[in-house]
């Protein structure tokens, strides 16, 4: 089967549960190539992040730049961006590559608390690289902040979804990961047809940290590989449930472990 090329942009995570780590995982266990533009370095853990920094915009940039005019970048997904700088400096970098499909998780902070995308950041996120995306992966609260109106059921969940995938003429998959109750229910918006909902069994774990990145890398990896969105997200949907799975009885560290990607 042909080895598809994917370029990650996103955060470093020592502790490799999320960010750069767990998309370079992801896309190797399908068997892609994972090709990465680090856009900060954060000190964490299990626990939680004890510090970052930001990649400076043109560093950001010169990491795009430098895999894109070598590599047969075939989906791109970007993850953590520090700041409104940040999200002008991939917008430009990205500059021709139109037709490569761009999946954007809005990351707006850590789960432990940590805000990485501060207001301007959204702004920017909303003007420059929304409106170039194939696919949008916020969770309840970032689909709340993304489309200004509440999300706490998963009726309002497809709501915001929808305007979101008219406000930036994309598709939109809005995580039902965090929501109370004993399965996962993922709503994907696309410009055709009625919203469409992915269920799963919640997984009983502690081990959730990069299931976001874990799902958005596996996507991108699908749709390089040219699928369909819906069967992108289908596939990623269950890898992220077996990698759930496979992470369940690893006892690492005393807070939020990885989950496994394998
Ligand atoms: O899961 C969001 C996320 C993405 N990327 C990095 C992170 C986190 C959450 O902590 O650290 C680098």
């Amino acid at each position: 089967m042909k080895r598809p090329c994917v370029l990650t942009i996103a955060g470093s995570d020592s502790g490799a549960g999320a960010g750069i780590q767990a998309d370079a995982r992801t896309v190797q266990a399908l068997g892609g190539y994972a090709t990465t533009a680090i856009t900060a370095i954060t000190a964490q853990n299990t626990r939680g992040v004890v510090a970052w920094r930001a990649v400076s915009p043109d560093l950001i940039a010169a990491q795009i730049a430098a895999v894109l005019e070598d590599f047969p970048i075939a989906a791109i997904k970007t993850g953590l961006i520090p700041g409104a700088a940040g999200v002008r400096a991939i917008a430009h970098a990205l500059g021709q590559h139109r037709r490569v499909p761009l999946v954007i998780d809005p990351v707006l902070g850590s789960t432990s608390g940590t805000r990485f995308l501060p207001a301007t950041g959204v702004r920017a996120l909303k003007k420059e690289l929304l409106p170039r995306a194939t696919l949008v992966t916020p969770n309840w609260l970032e689909a709340a902040v993304l489309s200004g109106w509440p999300v706490n059921d998963f009726m309002e969940a497809e709501m915001a979804g929808s305007i979101l995938a008219v406000e930036f003429g994309c598709a939109v998959l809005v995580k039902g990961g965090h929501a109370p109750g004993g399965s996962c229910r993922d709503c994907l918006v696309t410009g055709n047809g009625p919203a469409r909902w992915f269920e799963s069994e919640r997984v009983p774990t502690q081990n959730t940290h990069g299931t976001g990145c874990v799902l958005s890398a596996a996507i991108a990896c699908g749709l390089a590989r040219g699928e369909t969105i819906e069967r992108a997200v289908t596939k990623a949907h269950a890898f992220l449930q077996k990698s759930l799975r496979a992470g369940r009885d690893v006892r690492w560290g005393s807070g939020a472990g990885p989950a496994f990607a394998s």
